[in-house]
């Protein structure tokens, strides 16, 4: 078998060493401009289009993370082959991990201590009720699934949005554009972890905050480009949003100079919500690439139609 692979900003040597030791028998090559030698699969993170444009003989494209809209772009010069994305590898918990702490640091008003602490000042400020404090999530797959798990152990009420209906304990769930409206009414805190498609870019805009509970909390951990930015520097002076935790923006590195900077009520990591750690990825590579020689059912396919 000879895999060709291309991840963009990772340590290559260190991801090379553990696919061949995990998988000796097949032959992975780091692809270089010009590599147009026959390969079986492609494992790969933003690759550059000529290293798939009208590349024949292969039998699948691995995508090396959860998301796939820059696979996408490349439209009709990616080969039609199937496509497969990480499903969890590792991501889910982190994610669970950063969603969780940005909703307790809201909902125990850290922020607002650590202002007072700067100050010099002790002083208690009203708690917040968690019979009222729903937190929506937007997205329901490999992560939406495991932020609501860790929501719901911290007992706040949560809610759940997805395109087809979903059935999770604890977990009231909405479905569909028809039920975009009713998931987000009165939500305190909404966490977005959607795939990037046609259907979800710029759904996190003014329409949709004016929905939310007056002074909600924004937490997006998807891609920047499901934020409309100017709706949320709008959201932030009339005060319908009281603050928001960014891991994604539409420029990445965030450009110097983006008025996000320099807001204290926005909360920015560079997109480190959830890492893409060479073992577990790996491990579900290669079971990803026996089941495909062995001709076997395989979860993790993007439709193509859908966008993810
Ligand atoms: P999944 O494909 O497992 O889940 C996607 C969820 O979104 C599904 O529940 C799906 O609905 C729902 N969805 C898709 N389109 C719509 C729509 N139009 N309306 C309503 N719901 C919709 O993806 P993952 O959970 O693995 O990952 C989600 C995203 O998180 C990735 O695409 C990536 O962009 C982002 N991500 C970000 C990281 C970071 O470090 N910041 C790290 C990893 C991922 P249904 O269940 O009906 O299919
Ligand atoms: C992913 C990501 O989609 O890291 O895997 O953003």
């Amino acid at each position: 078998m000879k895999v060709i692979y291309y991840n963009e900003g990772e340590d290559n040597a260190f991801w090379l060493a553990g696919l061949r030791a995990a998988l000796p028998q097949a032959e992975f090559r780091l692809w270089l401009p010009g590599d147009e030698a026959p390969a079986d699969y492609a494992l790969v993170w933003d690759p550059p289009k000529n290293m798939l444009a009208g590349r024949k003989g292969l039998k699948a494209i691995v995508n090396l993370g959860a998301g796939v809209d820059k696979l996408l772009q490349m439209g009709d010069a990616l080969p039609d082959v199937p496509i497969l994305r990480l499903e969890d590898a590792g991501m889910a918990v982190q994610m669970a991990e950063y969603a969780t702490y940005a909703v307790l640091r809201h909902f125990r008003r850290f922020d607002e201590y650590d202002r007072q602490a700067q100050r010099h000042e002790w002083q208690f400020l009203p708690s917040n009720n968690k019979r009222d404090f729903t937190v929506g999530i937007m997205g329901l797959g490999a992560i939406g699934k495991r932020i609501a798990q860790s929501l719901l152990h911290f007992g706040f009420p949560v809610r759940g949005w997805s395109r087809t209906r979903k059935a999770i304990q604890g977990v009231h769930c909405f479905a569909g554009t028809d039920g975009l409206e009713d998931f987000l009414q009165d939500v305190r805190a909404l966490i977005c972890v959607l795939p990037l498609t046609a259907e979800t870019t710029s759904i996190l805009n003014q329409k949709t905050f004016n929905k939310l509970a007056f002074g909600a909390y924004l937490i997006n951990i998807a891609r920047g480009k499901h934020l409309v930015e100017d709706d949320l520097l709008a959201a932030l002076s009339s005060g319908r949003i009281a603050g928001a935790t960014l891991d994604v923006f539409q420029e990445e590195p965030l450009p110097p100079g983006h008025p996000f900077w320099s807001d204290p009520r926005i909360a920015i990591t560079p997109h480190m919500a959830g890492e893409t750690f060479r073992d577990d990825t790996v491990r579900q590579v290669v079971e990803k690439l026996h089941a495909l020689e062995r001709g076997e059912a395989i979860s993790g396919i993007v439709n193509r139609k859908n966008g993810y």
